[in-house]
């Protein structure tokens, strides 16, 4: 069963897992190096031990195949997974005029007087967003995040290199190569960047008509990032698929630091007493080829029958 791999890694590092700080201040139970594989042959891995919202998954790697930055594309879909990133530029920034915001993750997790200003900062940010192009392209653009890590890195001679389209052409022209690689992690920028590339690095391999990928993934939180993180990149490797004519085949997540906040530990037991169901498939409109040509609504996920969702804060 596909989901027994994930639900393997919360078990293992909820009995395994050694406490350890973190950038965050919330602290985490956490292992170093762990490997899962998903075999794409049975079906889509979105877990169905708790219901995972796919029309984020779905917006957001089709922002990141945009080559897209600023989040206000994400808004007009209705996805705030990045959100707090561009609200920390704002807030930082010598215009915010506002309430202080410092260290606003964790404060609006204890404090419910903070969260309540947070939430209405919050709330007039993305508005602010969505109305204004201006105020958008200043406070809106997360810069060398994936999209543009992607689509457009930058070389050292003042190139741009499109990472996507150059291994789709591989894939369908040289699908024996070893070098079919994507890289995220540019050790010149990362000092600069609001949050440094979680999925750092992803490789394609093909055999026997079949595509698979692998990613190395330097920093996972199992309990809310990992899920959805499982679920992009298996779309990912099913839309190249497509485009290059073969069927998906393995799906390699490969973790670093891959870890439970102490937070959420009561929502992993509880999680992991749920009988999972079959995994649900994965319908692409035939009509479309290009990995470039999707909507959100050319991508759906049928028969997915899942348990109740669980809540869990997000540590930024
Ligand atoms: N995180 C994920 N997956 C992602 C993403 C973030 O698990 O796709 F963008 C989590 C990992 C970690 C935190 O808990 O977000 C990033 O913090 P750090 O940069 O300190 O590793």
């Amino acid at each position: 069963m596909l989901e027994e791999q994930y639900l393997k890694l919360a078990r293992f590092v909820l009995e395994n897992g050694q406490p350890k700080g973190d950038r965050t201040g919330t602290g985490t139970l956490s292992t170093f190096g762990y490997q899962m594989r998903f075999n794409l042959a049975e079906g889509f891995p979105l877990l169905t031990t708790k219901s995972v919202p796919f029309r984020l998954i779905k917006s957001e790697l089709l922002w990141f195949l945009r080559g897209d930055t600023n989040i206000r594309y994400l808004l007009q879909h209705n996805n705030h997974i990045w959100d707090e990133w561009a609200f920390k530029n704002w807030v930082e920034s010598a215009e915010y005029q506002g309430p202080d915001m410092t260290d606003f993750g964790l404060r609006s997790q204890t404090d419910p007087e903070f969260k309540a200003a947070y939430l209405q900062q919050k709330e007039w940010f993305c508005q602010q967003i969505l109305a204004d192009a201006d105020f958008a392209a200043r406070y809106g653009d997360l810069g060398l995040v994936y999209g543009s890590q992607w689509r457009s890195w930058q070389t050292t001679n003042g190139q741009t290199v499109d990472q996507i389209q150059k291994v789709i052409d591989q894939i369908k022209t040289n699908p024996n190569s070893r070098r079919l690689i994507v890289s995220a992690w540019n050790p010149g920028d990362v000092d600069e960047v609001a949050l440094p590339p979680c999925h750092t690095l992803f490789q394609f391999y093909v055999n026997d008509g079949k595509l698979s990928c692998q990613l190395y993934q330097r920093s996972g939180d199992i309990f809310l990032g990992v899920p959805f993180n499982i679920a992009s990149y298996a779309l990912l490797t099913s839309l190249i698929a497509k485009e290059c004519g073969l069927v998906p085949g393995e799906f390699i997540h490969t973790l670093g630091d891959a870890h439970i906040y102490q937070n959420h530990i009561e929502q992993v037991k509880t999680q992991l007493a749920r009988t999972p169901y079959p995994a649900p498939t994965l319908w692409l409109n035939p009509a479309k080829n290009s990995i470039f040509d999707y909507d959100i609504d050319d991508i759906q996920i049928q028969h997915y029958q899942h348990h109740p969702r669980i809540k869990g804060a997000v540590a930024v």
